[in-house]
């Protein structure tokens, strides 16, 4: 029997994973009754911290956010985790790399864990990043963790959904800093030096300073820099207290409720665009206002044609009220 979407409400109010799951499916899907749902669900949004990690890849980042999850859990948090993959289809590495890396935590009904892959069949999530991560939201947890690798378009959305970015680098990989420069620097409210254990933390952490002294001298900006060595837990549960306390600095600025704003507003805006598209050129449910003949004509200049063609219907638009 199909799952309706009074059964995934229920399943929500009831704690079952596998109809968030479900929920997720469909919005991925760009499911035609998703909005619904989606809205349905939208008071329970709103409680979960969301917590961006992002780095080059081989960083240590999966290692290190299992490792976070397990304090978490020792604090008896909920926590869920959503791993983007940007490069590679769905079955790829770096995916499956995840799910061995957090495999301690997959039986453990307080953890969710999902991959996402943005290429692809998939790709719907790339357009529905943040009803994605408002439904793992809405389901309940007390953190969420964002996981994803580099610095290109995708990644700078999922990125946009957190509450605080942590920006994860390890010794050794040379362009670790040359990467940043990219864009990833102005998104990040955290570095962590993973993989400390091995040679070269203490260039890396000279060579962020500098370039943190540079970036944000005029600024003010506060970038806290820590260590950790993921595979033994070392400096994982001074992380999270800075985490933590980042947090509530965060929430007491007011700067939480300003991020959530503009998350906010940015999704009312992609809706609206999404919704004026359908309009003009129709969707599954509903034909286009603009007919194929009005584009088939050539007799004017393109521009001038589509001034033209938006002045009448916003002209019969108003006749008609
Ligand atoms: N020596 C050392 N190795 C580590 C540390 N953290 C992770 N590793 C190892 O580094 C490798 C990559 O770790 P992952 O956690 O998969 O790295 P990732 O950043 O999630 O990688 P992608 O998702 O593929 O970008 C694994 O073999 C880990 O065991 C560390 O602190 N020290
Ligand atoms: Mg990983």
């Amino acid at each position: 029997m199909p799952v309706t979407h009074h059964d995934i409400l229920e399943g929500f109010a009831g704690k079952e994973r596998r109809m968030l799951s479900r929920a997720i499916t469909l919005a991925e899907r760009e499911a035609p009754g998703f909005p619904g749902l989606y809205d349905a669900l939208y008071a329970q949004v709103g409680t979960a911290a969301r917590l961006g990690v992002t780095g080059p890849p081989g960083a240590g980042k999966s290692t290190l956010l299992s490792a976070l999850i397990r304090e978490y859990r020792a604090q008896d948090k909920d926590v869920a985790v959503v791993a983007v993959d940007p490069t590679s289809p769905f079955t790829g590495g770096a995916l499956l790399g995840d799910r061995v890396r957090m495999q301690e935590h997959v039986l453990d009904p307080q953890v969710f864990i999902r991959s996402m892959a943005t290429r692809g069949a998939l790709g719907g999530f790339a357009r529905r990043t943040h009803e994605v991560v408002d439904l793992v939201d809405a389901f309940g947890f007390d953190r969420i963790l964002l996981e994803t690798v580099g610095v290109g378009q995708s990644e700078h959305d999922i990125l946009s959904e957190a509450d605080l970015v942590l920006v994860v680098l390890h010794p050794g990989a040379g362009d670790s800093i040359q990467a940043l420069k990219a864009g990833l620097t102005e998104l990040a409210d955290l570095f962590v030096i993973n993989k400390a254990d091995q040679k070269g933390a203490d260039r890396l952490e000279t060579d962020l300073r500098e370039m943190l002294e540079l970036r944000f001298r005029d600024h003010g900006k506060d970038v806290p820099i820590l260590r950790t060595v993921a595979t033994t837990g070392e400096g994982v549960s001074e992380l999270l207290g800075k985490i933590e306390s980042k947090l509530a600095e965060f929430g007491a600025q007011g700067e939480l409720t300003r991020r959530r704003q503009d998350r906010r507003q940015a999704q009312v805006r992609r809706i609206l665009e999404q919704q004026l598209h359908n309009q003009l050129f129709g969707s599954e449910a509903q034909s286009g206002r603009i007919r194929k003949e009005q584009l088939e004509d050539t007799s004017l200049p393109p521009y001038t044609q589509a001034t033209n063609l938006l002045k009448e219907l916003w002209g019969a638009k108003e006749h008609s009220e």
